[in-house]
């Protein structure tokens, strides 16, 4: 890459502090300890099964592995702490001894602190702080990279109030107060990535919108824009706009490729990292996406880019 598209980039494409940043879309693959996510739920619940699934996401590409062990799909009721902990920390212990760079997905401090003293290097919480108002002060002091996800409480009924007038604007607002508290209690922004929080009390049409408008997430505030984490592994607005012919959905394992496009179109924009079942298509497409926007040559403002000066074909 040229000094003046990497410059581009790392413009276009903040990073988080203590993150590896190799001047493209980082690809964080999944794995849910649990035995009812959407997708993969019972797939990784036992220990050898989980630890087997992260080695292979890692060996296909996957920059991070984000290691859950609580289902967030729409109506889940929630598991205690011990039990969460059980899921993952054998999980986690064995990955980040295998050298992977791992992310634990948890709403409560007691179990990310817990997560990290077993090597996790970063905290993706869905509640974006809200669930535990422990987790702030836990982040701050572990200075460790974390993932403030936009979501409106539990998910049991998250579905209820996915009700926006202006959903970019609104997701904006929100992260922005989760920003403030967290600067508050004392988390250095370098740290912080957000999430739109696809499918957390979003309507397809509201994922779409955000997804479109990715850059406005970035920019928050009048620091730095912030990293920015795509999570539309295998959602159900991919399902419902593949229907078959009878009108169904999509289901969740078929969604993959859809799941690579919206990839190679979030890298496009911008996104910092996304978060994917399915690694080694998405690992291809944050690439090709990468390279893209290096053919691309460095934006200016007010000078078209290279896809704008195109030529006639
Ligand atoms: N989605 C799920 C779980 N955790 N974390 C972040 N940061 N962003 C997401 O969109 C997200 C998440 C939904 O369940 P899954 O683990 O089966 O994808």
């Amino acid at each position: 890459m040229t000094g003046e598209a990497h410059a581009a980039m790392a413009t276009r494409r903040p990073h988080p502090a203590g993150l590896p940043a190799p001047g493209r879309c980082l690809v964080m693959g999944v794995v849910n300890v649990t035995p009812d996510s959407f997708s993969d739920g019972g797939l990784w619940l036992e220990t050898e099964a989980a630890v087997s699934q992260g080695l292979r996401l890692a060996a296909e590409g996957a920059d991070i592995v984000d290691v859950g062990g609580e289902s967030t799909r729409p109506g889940a009721q929630r598991i205690d702490a011990e039990e969460e902990l059980r899921r993952i920390s054998p999980v986690i212990t064995e990955l980040a001894g295998a050298g992977v760079l791992v992310s634990v997905d948890t709403t409560r401090a007691g179990v990310a602190e817990f997560a990290l003293g077993a090597g996790a290097r970063m905290v993706n919480d869905v509640s974006g702080g809200l669930a535990d108002p422990q987790m702030p002060r836990l982040v701050a002091d572990a200075g460790v990279p974390y993932t403030v996800m936009h979501s409106r409480g539990p998910s049991r009924d998250m579905q209820d109030r996915a009700t926006y007038d202006d959903v970019v604007r609104e997701v904006r607002d929100e992260l922005g107060q989760r920003i403030d508290a967290l600067i508050a209690a004392g988390v250095d922004p370098s740290v912080i990535i957000v999430d739109p929080g696809l499918g957390f009390a979003k309507l397809p049409r509201h994922n779409w919108a955000l997804l479109a408008r990715l850059g406005e997430i970035s920019r928050l505030g009048n620091g730095p824009p912030f990293p920015v984490l795509v999570g539309a592994s295998r959602k159900s607005f991919l399902g419902s706009l593949l229907p078959d012919a009878d009108g169904n959905p999509r289901p969740p394992a078929a969604r993959d490729d859809a799941t690579v496009a919206v990839s190679a179109l979030a890298a496009t924009a911008g996104a910092w990292c996304v978060r994917v079942h399915a690694v080694a298509a998405n690992a291809d497409a944050v690439r090709v996406a990468a390279r893209w926007g290096e053919a691309c040559g460095p934006i200016e403002p007010g000078r078209p880019s290279g896809a704008e000066r195109g030529g006639s074909q």
